[in-house]
């Protein structure tokens, strides 16, 4: 389909707003967190639901990795300004004492990356009420995350994914506005509305195996065009057949922090070793 720039731009905005509404994400009345890291998918997001007339605010965590997460800082700023949205910022190395990857454990790096990003997003939308959190996962990366976790057969993961993770208990909602749009036309917004963003990938992000699916699946798309959106609408429809993998699963409220917990202490409390709660409240 070829559009001039005008008609891109509504083509857009009309299928993340046919997007929120055929997976029932957000209502306008709900308040939603996005996740800001200053790349391309999270600052589309966050442009679009506001332009849509969602009540956003942003949150953007500074990883603490080197320049790379300095560079991710300042763009984060530029486009919460461009956008007009208030933007909070949590500095992990100032939080917790040490950046992600100067730790010296055996977990690899982007695993208690995600753990950390995933447990700072949710208590920070927990402790001051929002409703979801929306993140900037766009289609090419849902595929890559299925055809992973396929070639894994990690069940209980592919029964979390999808355009929505309800909410339950102290686990705020999760959003993805942009779950039918591919990575190409996300970009090809960014510029067509003069959104800035960092280009550089993170220097963990070199090897990992996310990108090797992605380039698999855009040869495949490229041999046979609908490939990835074909999967993904197809595990859409058969991904009841993962759910009985985390139904009944009865978590617990970690001793620490309060918060789920598969056993006593969760995995965060765990990991950064913590002995009291981390406290989020901005107001
Ligand atoms: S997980 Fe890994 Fe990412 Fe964290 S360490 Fe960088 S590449 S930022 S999406
Ligand atoms: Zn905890």
């Amino acid at each position: 389909m070829y559009l001039c720039e005008e008609h891109f731009k509504e083509y857009f905005e009309r299928k993340v707003a046919r997007t929120i509404e055929k997976y029932k994400l957000a209502s306008k009345d709900e308040r939603i967190l996005v996740a800001v890291s200053g790349g391309k998918d999270s600052a589309v997001t966050a442009y679009v639901l506001k332009k849509l007339g969602y009540k956003i605010e942003c949150l953007h965590l500074n990883l603490g990795i080197g320049e790379y997460s300095e560079k991710s800082e300042i763009y984060a700023k530029k486009q919460c300004e461009f956008i007009g949205a208030p933007l909070n910022i949590i500095r992990v190395k100032e939080l917790l004492g040490y950046g992600i990857g100067e730790v010296r454990t055996s977990r690899p790096t982007c695993s208690y990356c995600g753990l950390t990003k995933r447990y700072i997003m949710n208590k920070f939308a927990y402790d001051n009420g929002f409703d979801a959190v929306a993140t900037g996962h766009n289609l090419d990366d849902e595929a890559s995350f299925l055809m992973n976790n396929l070639l894994h057969w990690n069940t209980e993961y592919l029964a979390k994914g999808g355009p929505l993770l309800p909410g339950e208990g102290k686990f705020v909602k999760k959003i993805k506005p942009l779950y039918e749009l591919t990575e190409r036309e996300v970009v090809a917004y960014a510029i067509a509305v003069g959104l800035e963003y960092i280009v550089e990938e993170c220097p963990y992000a070199r090897g990992a195996t996310t990108l090797d699916m992605k380039e698999v699946l855009n040869e495949l798309e490229e041999k046979r065009p609908g490939t990835k959106f074909n999967f993904v609408r197809g595990f859409l429809r058969k991904k009841k057949l993962f759910e009985p993998e985390v139904k009944g699963k009865d978590l617990k409220e970690c001793k620490i922090c309060g918060m789920p917990a598969s056993g006593e202490i969760c995995s965060f409390c765990k990991f950064w070793k913590l002995g009291k709660p981390l406290t989020f409240k901005i107001k």
